[in-house]
């Protein structure tokens, strides 16, 4: 689940291997440029942990965060 905190949405994804994990982050880049909203994430072997805010609005977290969440969601539903 995404956690609020410090003006930031965060979530961890943990997946079988580094190929799934980066064929996440494909899916997840692919739909943050259609919605011109990227995520600040970092990826270790199979973990990649997303940190969600808007940069334009100060940092802080807006509703184009919330909608990239719940896209994302959706990738691992
Ligand atoms: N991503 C995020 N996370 N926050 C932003 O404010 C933002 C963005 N702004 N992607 C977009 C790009 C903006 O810089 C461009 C010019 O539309």
């Amino acid at each position: 689940m995404w956690t609020k905190k410090d003006n930031k949405l965060t979530r961890s994804f943990t997946f079988d291997n580094f190929i799934a994990a980066f064929a996440f982050m494909t899916q997840v880049a692919l739909i943050a440029e259609k919605m011109d909203h990227h995520p600040l994430w970092t990826n270790v072997y199979n973990k990649v942990d997303i940190s969600l805010s808007t940069h334009d609005k100060g940092d802080k977290v807006t509703e184009k965060d919330r909608k990239l969440a719940d896209e994302i969601d959706q990738l691992v539903r």
